[in-house]
């Protein structure tokens, strides 16, 4: 068939406890820091907070027969731990018990569950103690992962240890409008970078100890440089380009140490590490998960000191219905490439999809057309991976459900399901039909 996927392609859906879950005051919840920030008026597009949300913590098993319905294959979703933890070393045992039931309902429906340890929502006990600006919160992740891995037991084969570090980090600490809404210094956000590797390194040598049956990789956001068109001159200036640009964070992972380049470049704001930090950080995994939406271009430039120019798009490169959101499909095909040959992985896109300006028809229907085109480019661009045998294990949908997009709040709605939040009423839009067709055909159509 045309656009065949390779056997045993893992299709898969995406979501995040906080954006998803709801149930934010129930059975003994405690606050997330990012509740905590949902609170402070004027931090949330119309103050949006998802105290309610989705409501999946009550609607698990009607989300679960949906995905069934769908052919979806696994099901990545992320735990909150201020759910399961509320105080400092307390447990809640109900807490606990919901993501068991999670589980439980996910395999017995044959979908397979993808933890992921930490996405974004801090328990604001530890916010308070200093969040990601100490070091100590990075061990305590460890702990909480080794705690989790214990409880799952062999029910969770595959782990996620952290999503997109530089979003928790630098983005909550340097005015960009995440939780905790700080606005630091350089050094000390590149500090918070460093701990949020390490927290990586933490959680994947608890889960290697505690699970040791499970595959584990992160889920992360590398910025992925594409070449504007594909010479040779541009296809290299791309990769190199690819891990330059990620030295702070990606590139540090998994080659365990700073660049030279990007330590001369930050001077005296370089974050502050030891060798044995570094060591965890590069804690080996068994693959690379990439959160990919968008990309940059760039061209070889033999005059520049790095050897390539970069641009992120002309004023008029089409862009899906937000405003980073530039449709860069080639980005998901350098994504697989660059990473296996800069680190040697196997990939898993951990997210990719978009957002819609979705109206709901007469007939209660949602043709989303914007949403399948964006998603066919980039998938078709995924398949010219696995065609030219890059290792790419599986693709997981953003999102399952429309949901609360951070700051953002409700407003975009990145569901290939629509969600109606005054009923709680799901309805697949034309996308989630697109997309069950193409799982069904192992194809892209
Ligand atoms: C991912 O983040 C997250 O993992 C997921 O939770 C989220 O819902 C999803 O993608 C969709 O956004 O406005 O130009 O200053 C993506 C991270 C953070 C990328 C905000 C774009 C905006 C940059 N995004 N960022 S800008």
């Amino acid at each position: 068939m045309t656009y065949a996927m390779p056997e045993n392609f893992v299709w898969g859906a995406a979501t995040a406890s906080f954006q998803v879950e709801g149930g934010l005051e129930c059975d003994g919840a405690g606050e997330s820091n990012w509740l905590h920030f949902c609170r402070k008026p004027g931090r949330i597009k119309r103050d949006d907070i998802p105290l309610v949300g989705c409501d999946q913590y009550h609607r698990y098993r009607e989300d679960v027969a949906l995905m069934k319905r769908l052919g979806i294959k696994a099901y990545r979703f992320s735990l909150s731990w201020a759910r399961i933890f509320p105080r400092e070393g307390v447990v809640n045992e109900k807490g606990l018990a919901y993501y068991q039931s999670l589980v439980d309902a996910l395999l017995e429906a044959g979908i397979e569950p993808y933890v992921t340890i930490f996405h974004w929502d801090l328990p604001q006990y530890l916010e308070e103690k200093g969040g990601w600006r100490t070091k100590e919160t990075s061990k305590k992740l460890g702990d909480f992962a080794s705690f989790m891995a214990k409880a799952f037991g062999n029910k969770v084969k595959h782990y996620f240890t952290v999503n997109e570090i530089t979003m928790f980090t630098a983005a909550g600490h340097n005015g960009s409008g995440m939780a905790p809404g700080l606005k630091l210094p350089l050094q000390e956000i590149y500090q918070t970078i460093h701990h949020g590797n390490l927290a990586h390194g933490y959680v994947a040598q608890a889960l290697r100890g505690a699970a040791p049956h499970a595959e584990i990789g992160i889920a992360n956001n590398p910025g992925i440089t594409v070449p504007l068109y594909e010479t040779e001159e541009n296809i290299d200036a791309a990769r190199r380009a690819t891990r330059f640009n990620n030295a702070s964070c990606h590139t540090a992972i998994e080659e365990g140490r700073y660049l030279d380049e990007f330590l001369e470049k930050v001077g005296k704001d370089a974050p502050h590490f030891t060798d044995e930090e570094m060591k965890i950080i590069a804690t080996p995994t068994d693959f690379t998960g990439f959160n990919v939406y968008t990309g940059n271009y760039c061209t070889a430039d033999p005059e520049s000191p790095q050897g390539f120019k970069m641009f992120s798009g002309a004023a008029d490169h089409p862009y899906m219905d937000l405003t980073w959101l530039r449709f860069v499909p080639t980005a998901i095909y350098y994504g697989a490439k660059f990473i296996h040959e800069l680190w040697g992985k196997s990939t898993y896109v951990t997210e990719n999809g978009c957002s819609a300006a979705d109206v709901l028809s007469q007939t209660n229907e949602i043709y989303d057309s914007g949403r399948i085109e964006y998603l066919r480019n980039y998938l078709r661009n995924l398949q010219r991976a696995t065609a030219e045998k890059l290792p790419v294990k599986g693709y997981f949908q953003w999102s399952l459900l429309d949901n609360f997009e951070w700051a953002q709040g409700f407003t975009p709605r990145f569901g290939i399901v629509y969600v109606n939040y005054a009923t709680q009423q799901r309805i697949p839009k034309w996308s989630a039909k697109y997309y069950a067709q193409c799982i069904k055909n192992n194809s892209i159509l």
